[in-house]
């Protein structure tokens, strides 16, 4: 046979809610509101005051970025992330959180990352800025800001992606909204079930169903294709989403003037657990590579975006 199914792959996910159960065939899971929202909506605050979204924030003119920015170094990492120095405990210790962490992973699971993510709307990116990002997938706008701001990641939205981008890195993206999220505000939208295709380079082949307009064919590298079904997370401040490495995933632009702050938790398990958690069950349901070497083909070689599209966006 030949290793072009001429058919797509039936889908397991196409029925299933995003209860934690399911994780194994959807590839993520949405908790609802765990978490007590009066820290959450404290922690927004706090946040919003030392890192407030306007148009200062970036580099006023072109000429001026060319000059003084980068297109490395400008994610948040070690020694400069806004989280450090925060208690989190209200996140990171809640029984609730902490009993569904170690369903998925197992026990001893470790955060590997944390980073705030801000959603930049329209109106507080400079003219230059917006032209720059036309057409770009994923744009990232730290590059844009002043080096000080970079504690904190900022993004105008996000084609859909994988989180995974080391060969050797296994994770699972833990996704906490310090906000009321609707749908419009850039809220996270997850494919469910295409963790099974494995790793493969973005910009990731995908097209939508002409009539069924939640339903999105994948295509991977070796031809075969899988449905995906498009779940959107909304919810309030304390809200927690979860998604395998290999899931795609993106955000819209978001469309009201609220920008939104969401926490991202990449957690790991314990390499040397081999039980029967979600995470492993769902590893045994991927056909595909874990692990390929070019893992985005969206970058230049400086470091820069090329303008290749965005399935998300272009769907809108
Ligand atoms: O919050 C966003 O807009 C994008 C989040 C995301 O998918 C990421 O940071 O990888
Ligand atoms: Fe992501």
């Amino acid at each position: 046979m030949s290793t072009n199914e001429i058919k797509p792959l039936p889908s397991p996910a196409e029925d299933l809610s995003l209860d934690v159960e399911n994780f194994p065939i959807n590839g993520c899971a949405n908790f609802g509101q765990i978490l007590d929202s009066t820290p959450c909506s404290e922690l927004r605050d706090h946040i919003n005051e030392h890192r407030p979204i306007n148009l200062d924030m970036f580099y006023p003119s072109k000429a001026e970025f060319k000059k003084n920015g980068r297109w490395q170094r400008y994610a948040p990492g070690p020694g400069h992330n806004f989280l450090e120095g925060i208690n989190l405990d209200f996140i990171e210790q809640n029984p609730s959180f902490t009993k569904l962490a170690e369903q998925v992973l197992g026990p001893n699971y470790s955060i590997m990352k944390k980073a705030i993510i801000r959603s930049v709307p329209e109106k507080f990116i400079p003219e230059w800025l917006f032209k720059a990002i036309e057409n770009v997938g994923r744009p990232n706008l730290n590059p844009f800001t002043f080096d000080h701001l970079q504690d904190v990641q900022y993004f105008y939205c996000t084609d859909y992606h994988q989180d995974k981008t080391r060969p050797e890195s296994e994770f699972v993206t833990f996704y906490v909204y310090l906000d009321e999220v609707e749908r419009n505000y850039s809220a996270l939208r997850l494919l469910r079930g295409t963790h099974v295709s494995g790793m493969t380079t973005y910009p990731h082949s995908l097209r939508r169903s002409n009539i069924d307009h939640n339903r999105w064919f994948y295509t991977d590298q070796a031809g075969k294709t899988v449905q995906g079904h498009e779940s959107d997370v909304t919810g309030s401040a304390g809200s927690v989403a979860c998604f395998h490495g290999l899931t795609l995933h993106g955000t819209p632009i978001n469309s009201s003037d609220n920008p939104r702050i969401s926490i991202r938790y990449l957690l790991s398990p314990d390499p040397e657990f081999k039980g029967d958690s979600l995470l492993n069950q769902a590893n045994k349901n991927i056909f595909g590579q874990q692990s390929i070497a070019m893992p985005r083909c969206d970058i230049a070689e400086d470091g820069s975006y090329l303008p290749i599209g965005s399935s998300l966006a272009s769907y809108e």
